[in-house]
């Protein structure tokens, strides 16, 4: 699937997903061997690659010609594309997507290979051994699309609320792909209103922007309670002829910050979120549609109204499903626990940066992200983290202005980035790392931020908090890894911060049990990371019902 709904009328999309694919390992016992699989997969998730880090190639073949786009949504974790042999793009990162257009290519029969690679290594700064898995293979659809020599790029509606009256501006980005001047019609539809450009004249090889604002007189908030979405289409003709469109969805909503409160729709709204990876015992991080849905509908079973990407960009299609159910997102870019010396790594800051560049115009109409994060728990106590950090939330804000932005530190006392990001956010584990009372240990970072720092006054979140429990391991003493002591710390600790007045709300690290890599394993118990209220299997432990109680209890609002 690539998304919940079509994103093409006119275009001719096709995605290259199911068993028309061969996977050969490049290394190892079985390397050069040929298995037939079905993409989008991990080969952590083939009986013989459990635990293969190596690189693999992924071969298949199609038949088209002409102007070709080619995309891939995910390839995990660095790609190189190859069309009849020859490269034609090499991606970094798992969880962003890439494309390449090629023109005129010959029609017939084609041979298109990926090659995937999952290795550690210096030339890879953010997929390194950590405490969730950086697995192999085509993890994400790639989609096959045949263009005109002129089409539409990106449209980008960015809803504006002034006295009560909703408008918006819709953008285009239309590209002639061809070697001679062209010119088209734009024709923009979107709940109910037209905006048309005529006669625009792209020189060879141009890019341009088209935009246009326009006024709603009667449309419908997307809210929690009533998450209303609108589709966009961007058609272009040439000579009278459609040749080209683009259909994406987005919701008339705001988000702003006030004070210690951030405002969805003018509302302070109470974050009551789970932080969940992409990580399944049979899917790896390729979850297909059913097992995103599922969790999902979890989150939502379990009174949360918020789920926080943890710690990189989601498949487009879990954000769709977000936008249906009114479930907010805290989307970041790709980073886990980088000391000072993994953030010197010279490809460090592209990389980084490379991740913001591709999430934010990719994932810009979705209306459940309300707030970007970046680098979870990196140096931000150093000064060369606090200027990667500044640069980076520069260049969120340089992409979006329209949203807040955060990050989430472990640094307690000794962070000295809080003045950059719109919202201070904290992870904390008081009765797991340490057994300090949550609300005196909350109480004092946050007295701190307020007195000491350049975060004082800013709306204040609680990015992580939680307990490992292993799923059936119970005692009548409730020792720690049990699922009784889970249960209670959970309790304390998600109900002191959800009563905690000056703070916007809490995600509970973390909703499911995932895989961890065997070269990082910090002592995990069955090299995991057990904090989830849902076993990898997402099988229950005792604190789900816990939770569930206590969300409920909470309204979505600071009122
Ligand atoms: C950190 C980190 C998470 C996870 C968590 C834990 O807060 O952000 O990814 O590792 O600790 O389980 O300790």
């Amino acid at each position: 699937m690539i998304r919940i709904f079509d994103t093409h009328k006119i275009r001719f999309q096709k995605e290259l997903t199911g068993t028309c694919w061969q996977f050969s390992p490049c290394q190892g016992e079985y390397a050069g061997q040929t298995y037939t699989v079905a993409t989008p997969c991990c080969w952590e998730n083939h009986p013989d690659f459990g635990s293969y880090r190596g690189e693999g190639i992924y071969r298949t073949t199609f038949r088209a010609g002409g102007n070709l786009r080619l995309e891939c949504k995910g390839v995990s974790h660095t790609a190189t594309v190859y069309l009849d042999g020859k490269e034609i793009a090499r991606h970094y990162n798992a969880y962003t997507m890439f494309d390449t257009v090629l023109a005129n290519v010959a029609h017939g029969s084609h041979i298109l290979e990926i090659k995937a690679d999952n290795r550690f290594s210096k030339e890879s700064a953010l997929h390194i051994p950590n405490d969730y898995m950086s697995y192999g293979g085509i993890s994400r659809p790639v989609v096959l699309e045949q263009l005109a020599d002129v089409y539409i790029r990106q449209v980008h509606v960015t809803p504006v609320l002034e006295n009560h009256k909703w408008s918006a501006e819709v953008s285009l980005k239309v590209k002639n792909i061809s070697d001679r001047p062209l010119c088209c019609t734009a024709v923009a539809e979107l709940a109910s209103k037209t905006v048309v450009w005529e006669n625009v004249a792209l020189s060879p090889q141009e890019e341009r922007e088209l935009t246009s604002n326009i006024c709603f007189e009667q449309v419908e908030s997307w809210s929690l309670e009533n998450p209303r979405l609108y589709e966009v289409s961007a058609v272009l003709t040439m000579d009278g002829k459609p040749v080209d469109d683009l259909i994406d969805r987005f919701g008339f909503r705001t988000v702003a910050i006030a004070g210690k409160y951030i405002l969805l729709n003018g509302r302070a709204v109470h974050i009551k979120g789970f932080c969940r990876h992409e990580d399944h015992p049979q899917f790896g991080c390729a979850l297909p549609y059913a097992a995103l849905a599922y969790d999902l509908e979890s989150i939502r079973h379990l009174g949360a109204n918020s789920v926080r990407t943890a710690h990189y960009p989601n498949d487009e299609v879990f954000l769709d499903l977000c936008d249906e159910l009114g479930i907010l997102v805290w989307e970041e870019n790709h980073a886990r626990g980088l000391s000072l010396e993994d953030m010197q790594n010279p490809n460090f800051e592209k990389q980084a940066e490379m991740v913001i560049r591709e999430m934010i115009p990719a994932h810009y109409n979705h209306p459940s992200i309300y707030i970007w994060g970046i680098l979870n728990e990196c140096a931000s106590e150093t000064a060369y983290g606090k200027e990667c950090y500044e640069k980076q939330l520069a260049l969120i804000r340089e992409l979006d202005q329209t949203r807040p932005h955060s990050f989430a530190s472990c640094k307690f006392k000794t962070d000295i980035c809080l003045g950059l990001p719109d919202v201070v956010s904290y992870n904390i584990y008081p009765k797991w790392y340490h057994d300090t009372p949550v609300k005196a240990y909350l109480d004092d970072l946050y007295q701190w931020v307020q007195n000491e720092t350049e975060g004082s006054g800013k709306p204040f979140l609680v990015t992580e908090i939680g307990a490992g429990a292993i799923y059936g391991y119970r005692n009548p003493y409730h020792s720690k890894w049990t699922e009784e002591y889970q249960a209670q710390a959970l309790e304390e600790q998600v109900k002191t911060v959800l009563d905690y007045h000056d703070c916007c709300g809490v995600y509970i690290w973390q909703f499911c049990d995932v895989r961890i890599s065997e070269e990082w394993f910090g002592g995990r118990p069955r090299t995991m990371n057990n904090k989830g209220i849902v076993d990898e299997y997402r099988r229950r432990k005792l604190s789900y019902d816990i939770v569930k109680q206590i969300f409920e209890a909470y309204g979505n609002y600071l009122e």
